[in-house]
């Protein structure tokens, strides 16, 4: 009983305090590297906080095979097969680079799809583990030129999104299986020398696509969990530095840090990497052990399947997530103050699956409705309730947003608040109709019945009460 009265005054004290860390809008200088323990107050990163739902897009050479092999359907993540077949450089370039010719690629009808969707920014792919790059790279021929498709993926996709008026971020895997020079640790005086050399290629390809895609918003690396970069400490703090440097606007995700679910990495002075927590990877912090990740600026990274980021062809590998399981988590990480970034495999030919295009229609028309307790938002109370979960929008006052994803048997759902926010009226944001509410008790806070509408107990979706206190 102490603790939940505890864990419920920490939850009032963020509800009706904490939401200060994210309303500030003064623009100030950008320390490189010191990103005052997560909290980057410009106008960039304003504008990734606020943006709340973005797309993230795998696509590369694994997308031709799709998760299967001679006839064999491997099981695994899709753009791990070619970890999965143990297969050389060789033959997997020779068997899948004279492959990819996505003939119904077309880079407008994807952002448009995502502007349906709902997204505000979307994270491609430009190199996975693989190595093969979707851009024409000055320092390697293992990218799109050498492919039968030949143009440059990442141009157009950023064009088109652009246009769209959504961001695009750069997905990088430092990993790199084939690279010559790729070290899984460094063991020899020989290793030392191809690192370097690979150090150098990755810092090569990094700036060339800071350079070349000016309106890149920000990079998403990964694959940076191996030996020879995790205690390469300096080395990765010299590339964030280095991308702010051509860009001081520029947004780099913790993983960079080598990947550590629990705290951020800290560079040789003790100072923060990366600007926003991104070790959430098909999972959400838990607000009672991950307070300061909370506090912090972070982001779930979701797959629609069980673990499929590049396209597979047999998504009865695993279940398959329903429209409802995708907005809980969206909503979920809205009302803990975090981002969602959904991701999305497109086939070697450049479709979308039926699947996702499916989500797209019935996220999309959700957030149409509900999209106002999303985007802006941030927590409101970190609790989930029986009912589902609290958002709010730290430049609209008195304002608080239910999501409701369960009606309790009784048809009524209870809420509580601060004792000082006494409640005002209640009303469905999707028409505004007022809703009846009894105050229930008057301790140290106050408890509301809010009565539901007969029809809401049918409900396939959720649904957003806006809640006005005095
Ligand atoms: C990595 C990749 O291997 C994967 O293919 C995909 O691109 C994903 C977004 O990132 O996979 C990871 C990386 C880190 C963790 C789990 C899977 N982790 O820290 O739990």
């Amino acid at each position: 009983m102490k603790k939940i009265i505890l864990s419920l005054c920490v939850l009032f004290e963020l509800l009706v305090f904490n939401v200060n860390a994210q309303t500030q809008n003064n623009k100030i200088e950008l320390k490189y590297g010191s990103q005052y323990d997560g909290i980057r107050t410009d106008d960039d990163m304003n504008k990734w906080r606020t943006d709340r739902f973005g797309q993230f897009i795998h696509w590369g050479l694994y997308a031709v095979p799709g998760g299967v092999y001679e006839g064999k359907v491997y099981k695994g993540a899709a753009e791990w097969l070619a970890s999965a077949l143990k297969m050389s450089s060789k033959d997997w370039k020779n068997n899948f680079l004279p492959k990819f010719n996505p003939k119904n690629f077309d880079a407008k009808d994807w952002a448009k799809k995502a502007k349906a969707l709902g997204v505000k920014y979307m994270t491609i792919t430009t190199k996975h583990h693989e190595g093969f790059c979707l851009w024409p790279s000055e320092f390697t021929d293992y990218d799109v030129s050498s492919t039968p498709y030949k143009k440059d993926i990442i141009k157009q996709l950023v064009d088109a999104y652009n246009k769209e008026g959504i961001d695009v971020y750069f997905y990088y895997s430092i990993l790199d299986w084939y690279h010559p020079g790729w070290r899984y640790k460094i063991k020899s005086e020989e290793d030392k020398v191809a690192f370097d050399n690979f150090k150098k290629f990755t810092e090569n390809q990094l700036k060339e696509l800071a350079t070349n895609y000016p309106t890149v918003k920000g990079f998403w690396f990964d694959g940076t969990w191996d030996e020879s970069v995790k205690f390469n400490t300096g080395w990765t703090y010299e590339i964030e530095m280095m991308l702010k440097e051509i860009n001081p606007t520029i947004i780099v995700n913790s993983r960079l840090r080598a990947d550590d679910l629990g705290n951020r990495h800290r560079d040789a002075n003790g100072d923060l990497m990366g600007d926003y927590h991104s070790a959430y990877e098909r999972n959400l912090p838990n607000p009672h052990t991950d307070l300061h990740i909370i506090k912090g600026d972070w982001e779930c990274v979701m797959t629609v399947p069980e673990n499929q980021w590049g396209y597979h062809k047999d998504w009865s590998v695993s279940h398959v997530k329903s429209t409802n399981e995708i907005l809980e988590y969206l909503i979920h990480s809205v009302s803990m103050g975090g981002n969602f970034m959904l991701n999305f495999g497109p086939t070697g030919n450049g479709d979308f699956r039926s699947e996702e295009t499916d989500l797209i229609k019935n996220v999309g028309a959700w957030l149409k409705i509900n999209g106002e307790a999303i985007y802006n938002c941030g927590y409101a109370n970190l609790d989930k309730m029986d009912w589902g979960f609290y958002t709010s929008n730290p430049k609209i006052e008195n304002t608080y947003y239910l999501h409701v994803l369960n009606v309790p048997t009784e048809g009524a759902i209870y809420a509580k608040f601060p004792k000082k926010s006494n409640v005002k009226s209640i009303h469905y944001l999707e028409n505004g109709k007022a809703m009846q509410f009894k105050k229930l008790s008057q301790t140290k806070d106050l408890l509301f019945r809010i009565e539901l509408n007969k029809e809401d107990s049918n409900r396939k979706e959720p649904f957003v009460l806006v809640l006005k206190t005095e």
